[in-house]
C-alpha cells in the first residue's frame, strides 16, 4: 500500500518504513515535488500534528499521516515538548538542541524524560489520532551515533545502559514512541481493509 507521510524529517520517514515493513510504501512530501516549510501554529502534538495532515491532504488530494512528536522533560517542566525540533535555534539543529537541553539540566539528577507521538492519519478528510509514549532520563553526555534528534541523550528505561543512538534501529523501533504509535495505525489500516 502507498502512504504519503506528511513530514520534510527523514529521520522520521526512515523509521517509519522500517516499522510499516513491506506492506507499505511510504512517500514524502519531497518525493511529490513539495517542500512547504508548514507552519506549526498548535500548543499540543494532537493540533500540529492534523495540521500537518490536513496541509499536505489539501496539497495533494491524497490520505496521508503525519507524526508531531518531541521530548518532555520533567525537571524543565515538560520542555522542549512541541518546540523540540526548534528548541536552540530557528532551524533543525540536532547538535545545538542537545547542547541546550545539556546545559539547561547541569548537573540536576532529576533527570526523567519521555518523548511522545501523536500520528494522525486522515481518511477522507476524516482524522484517526494514534499514541505512543516512551518512557527514560537525560544522559549527562552524548553517546552513540544511530537515530536522530535527541537519541544520543536519551536512556529508555528499556534499556537502561544505553542511548536510543546506541540501539539497533530494530530495537529502537520496537520501543519507541513512533514505533507504538505507527504499530497502531498499521493494525487500524489492516482491520479497516478486512
Ligand atoms: P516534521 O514536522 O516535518 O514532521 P520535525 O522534525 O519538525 O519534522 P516535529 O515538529 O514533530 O517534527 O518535531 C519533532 C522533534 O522532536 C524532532 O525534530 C526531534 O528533535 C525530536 N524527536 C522526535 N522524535 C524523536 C526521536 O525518535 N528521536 C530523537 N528525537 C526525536
Amino acid at each position: 500500500m502507498k502512504i504519503v507521510f506528511a513530514t520534510a524529517n527523514k529521520g522520521k520517514i526512515r523509521e517509519a518504513s522500517e516499522i510499516l515493513g513491506p506492506g507499505f510504501e511510504v512517500v514524502s512530501p519531497a518525493d511529490l515535488g513539495i517542500f512547504d516549510d508548514i507552519e506549526e501554529t498548535g500548543s499540543t502534538f494532537r493540533e500540529n500534528s492534523l495540521i500537518k495532515a490536513e496541509y499536505i491532504s489539501r496539497k495533494t488530494g491524497l490520505d496521508c499521516f503525519a507524526d508531531d512528536s518531541g521530548l518532555c522533560v520533567d525537571a524543565l517542566g515538560g520542555a522542549p515538548g512541541v518546540h523540540s525540533a526548534r528548541y536552540a535555534t530557528d532551524g533543525h539543529d540536532f547538535e545545538a538542541n542537545i547542547a541546550k537541553l545539556l546545559a539547561e539540566l547541569g548537573d540536576n539528577q532529576q533527570r526523567k524524560a519521555r518523548f511522545r507521538c501523536v500520528v494522525t492519519l486522515l481518511v477522507a478528510g476524516v482524522p484517526h489520532f494514534f499514541e505512543g509514549t516512551c518512557e527514560g532520563s537525560i544522559a549527562f553526555s552524548k553517546a552513540g551515533c544511530g537515530g536522530f534528534g535527541y537519541d544520543p541523550v536519551f536512556i529508555p528505561d528499556a534499556w537502561p545502559d544505553r542511548t536510543l543512538a546506541e540501539l539497533s534501529p530494530d530495537d529502537k523501533n520496537a520501543i519507541s514512541h513512533r514505533g507504538q504509535a505507527l504499530r497502531l495505525m498499521s493494525a487500524w489500516l489492516s482491520d479497516k481493509s478486512r
